[in-house]
């Protein structure tokens, strides 16, 4: 089969593909996106399973560089749903003719830099292979699969998905039901299936803090106020921590007294959105024990108010620290109230195995299901780098580089490993994604410009590296976040070792500091001759 030659290629045709593509384009490069998918959207194609939603709010979880775009693209409602973010991508994709120069069902199987050529040699799944200057992976944080290992499940006669692979139209409406899983995922899918199914049984391992989303349908006054205000709100979103729109708060839980303090939990319980309860409550609730324990307090309380069976109640009420990805939902407790919903605590009666009609739980129930939705998350960020072979300088590939975990400087670079470029790699900012995506390729497409003008090659240095990673260590070394077993510190997946995947600095000291390397002397990256 003929090679194909290309100035870039992009792996991913999500957010981060499609704006990459484009600037890259700009730029008057050849430039190739592939993607494993059938079509545009990345993590907004693979997940639709039902409940499926964005909870950042509507109005900017996209793209902020399109104003008319911005001001003319109708959002029904304060979320969007899977089905319409797949949909605006689509748009965008189509508005800037950006398909054409995208394929589709193409899987990277492996990438390997030539270091004479200067060039990176890549091998995909159709057979084809391509060469290409640039390498950009625009891989998503959240891909790769996670899979329970449970004894007994090839036995299962029923039907078995994961969220992240869900059959496209697949109707559960009268069926009995299982969910294994109680993270944002398994919070969405149960409060969107639990009126329909006939059952539900909610396998829950650890429960989670919830808070309400605050969705409905968007007022017109309120979209003209957001038209109007568009160049003011993305200010304040790129200039804040976590991008989420609301204004990050300064004040700790402890310095107000009990009263004030129910009510600014309330009044964000009420506006809803789970960053804004974590975040736009108090400064300290993600750092401070006591701080975290009165947020804990209060979700545990509105819990217990709307549970009206104490025993579930009991088990959906979390103990430990409010320290993961804060969640919101559109009443996923109230589901509780329903006589076809139940609940298994997990760490009371494990799963031992799985039978041909069900699962069997330690107290020896069989609990007999149709259908088991696996809505157990994923290996993030690295996991979808390590399943396939990119090998750098001296044939050294980038799982054996990340042996003792995945580091990288600033997100984006890893040394040994030149022209190349991740969107979303580990140690970049923890944050509502479309505004850390824009940010990373805007600084990729500098970085691309830089070298094209002054003919070298851009590799990170070692020492870089090893400052950034360190930065990223000293803000998360207070961070409650540590102590949870969570995705956020790649601490989800039995035999992975956990290690830190974020930069906890916020989005606005980010782009600053991306801003004085893009105007200095690009600092952190070696000064190689690509003619060499
Ligand atoms: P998460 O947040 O990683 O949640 C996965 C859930 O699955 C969580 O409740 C896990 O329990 C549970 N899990 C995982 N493996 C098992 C096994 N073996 N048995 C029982 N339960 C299990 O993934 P999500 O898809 O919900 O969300 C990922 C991100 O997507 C989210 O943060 C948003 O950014 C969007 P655990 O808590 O580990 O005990």
């Amino acid at each position: 089969m003929k090679q194909r030659d290309f100035d870039a290629l992009i792996v991913g045709a999500g957010f981060a593909g499609i704006y990459q593509l484009r600037n890259l384009r700009d730029l008057g490069l050849s430039v190739q996106v592939i993607d494993n998918a059938g079509d545009v959207g990345g993590t907004w194609y693979w997940n639709r399973y039902p409940g499926a939603m964005s909870d950042t709010e509507s109005y900017i979880y996209r793209f902020s560089w399109d104003k008319e775009d911005l001001q003319t693209y109708p959002w029904a409602n304060h979320y969007s749903k899977q089905a319409d973010v797949l949909a605006y991508l689509n748009h965008v994709a189509n508005k800037y003719d950006l398909k054409k120069h995208m394929q589709f069902n193409t899987e990277l199987r492996s990438a390997e830099w030539d270091e004479e050529k200067n060039i990176w040699r890549i091998e995909v799944s159709t057979g084809e292979t391509f060469t290409s200057r640039y390498l950009i992976t625009a891989l998503g944080l959240l891909s790769k699969q996670n899979y329970p290992d449970i004894k007994g499940i090839d036995k299962y006669k029923g039907e078995i998905h994961h969220t992240a692979k869900w059959p496209q139209g697949y109707d559960l409406t009268g069926k009995r039901a299982g969910v294994i899983g109680c993270g944002s995922t398994g919070v969405q899918v149960i409060t969107d299936i639990a009126k329909r199914v006939q059952s539900l049984t909610c396998f829950q391992r650890h429960p989670q803090y919830s808070v309400p989303s605050g969705d409905g349908p968007v007022d017109p006054k309120y979209r003209e106020y957001v038209n109007n205000n568009y160049d003011a709100i993305w200010d304040q979103v790129r200039n804040s921590a976590v991008a989420f729109g609301f204004k990050e708060s300064t004040i700790p839980a402890m310095s107000v007294s009990p009263e004030e303090r129910e009510r600014i939990f309330e009044e964000n319980w009420q506006k809803g959105n789970g960053f804004r309860f974590m975040f736009g409550t108090f400064c300290d609730i993600a750092y401070n024990a006591e701080a975290n324990e009165e947020a804990c307090k209060f979700i545990r309380k509105k819990i217990g108010q709307i549970v009206k069976d104490p025993a579930k109640a009991r088990k959906l009420q979390p103990t430990d620290y409010y320290a993961r990805r804060p969640l919101c939902d559109g009443g996923y407790y109230e589901q509780f109230n329903r006589e076809n919903v139940s609940i298994v605590d997990l760490k009371e009666t494990p799963i031992t195995e799985m039978t041909e009609s069900g699962i069997k739980t330690s107290d020896g129930v069989e609990h007999e299901l149709d259908v088991v939705i696996l809505a157990t998350g994923f290996d993030a960020v690295d996991g979808n780098y390590t399943r396939v072979r990119i090998r750098g300088r001296n044939g050294k590939t980038l799982k054996e580089r990340w042996e003792n975990g995945a580091t990288s400087y600033l997100g984006v670079c890893v040394p040994g490993f030149p022209n190349m470029f991740m969107i979303t790699g580990p140690n970049g900012p923890f944050t509502n994604i479309p505004p850390t995506i824009e940010t990373q390729v805007e600084f990729i497409t500098a970085a691309i410009g830089e070298a094209e003008k002054s003919k070298r090659l851009l590799e990170a240095e070692e020492q870089a590296e090893e400052e950034w990673v360190q930065l990223c260590e000293e803000i998360a070394a207070n961070s409650l976040f540590k102590t949870a077993n969570s995705w956020v510190f790649g601490a989800n997946i039995p035999g992975k070792k956990a290690s830190l995947v974020f930069f906890f600095g916020g989005l606005q000291n980010y782009r600053a500091r991306l801003k004085e390397i893009i105007e200095g002397e690009w600092k952190g990256f070696k000064q190689i001759n690509a003619a060499a």
